[in-house]
């Protein structure tokens, strides 16, 4: 099970499209509304950030979860780095423009590029992480190398992969699948077992190993550590 539109809207065999990725060299921006702007090659990014093992739920929206082990840091570091303004409310993530790659499956009627955000009190959240690597390896091309968020309390569209730029932003950013389609995917997106998307239930979710079905947890089991971030009226 991926997911990685750029290249494969079917989730199996994108590892073969996603090949032609070019991961290295690889640079990632962080702008916007900070007083440090930054940018990092990938060693340059894990020789500033000490990496560390976080073994973390990950749901998607069409209900399958898992479990994965990554090995990145939590983004807050990166965030007291660049010391984001203070008119600085929201944080954007974009995806490497793969306009070139996307030809090989074009995926039209998106708004490319893959773009995903977050409030900056969410994305200053100790949970929410910066993965360069998973299972001890660096990730594979497919899972979003060289450098993917990880928002584990929210629906897996969250989480975008490949990125190119972070900025900080004074307005709610376009969002990828909010824009394609603002009814069935909002821009909080957190996982709620008692909000349906339009077309299924998500009281419930199966786990993609065994296929174990079992009850879907508020914010995916995080509440302790974010359900303080939120008033209820989030979509
Ligand atoms: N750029 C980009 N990021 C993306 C996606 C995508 O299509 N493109 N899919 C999202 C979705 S829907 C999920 S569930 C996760 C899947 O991550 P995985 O394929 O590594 O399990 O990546 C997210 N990040
Ligand atoms: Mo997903």
């Amino acid at each position: 099970h991926v997911n990685y539109y750029e290249f494969n809207p079917y989730k199996s065999g994108t590892w073969r499209k996603a090949a032609a990725l070019p991961v290295s060299p690889w640079e990632i921006a962080i702008g916007g509304l900070v007083d440090r702007p930054l940018k990092y090659s990938i060693d340059d990014l894990v020789k500033a950030f000490p990496l560390e093992e976080r073994i973390y739920r990950h749901r998607c929206v069409e209900t399958w979860a898992m479990v994965v082990p990554w090995l990145g840091f939590p983004l807050r570091k990166l965030i007291e780095a660049v010391q984001p303004k203070s008119n600085a409310k929201f944080v954007r993530f974009t995806t490497a423009d793969t306009e070139e790659l996307c030809r090989i499956a074009p995926p039209s009627g998106f708004p490319w590029p893959y773009r995903e955000g977050l409030t900056l009190a969410e994305a200053s959240n100790e949970l929410a992480f910066l993965a360069v690597g998973f299972y001890g390896e660096r990730l594979f091309k497919q899972n979003g190398a060289p450098v993917r968020l990880v928002v584990p309390w929210k629906y897996g569209f969250k989480s975008a992969k490949s990125l190119v730029r972070i900025d900080f932003v004074e307005r709610q950013p376009s969002t990828f699948w909010n824009a394609a389609d603002s009814f069935e995917y909002g821009f909080y997106a957190n996982v709620d077992p008692e909000k349906p998307h339009p077309r299924w239930s998500q009281a419930s979710e199966w786990l993609i190993d065994t296929r174990e079905r079992r009850p879907t947890e508020k914010y995916n089991g995080y509440g302790k550590w974010v359900a303080h971030l939120y008033r209820g009226d989030e979509v």
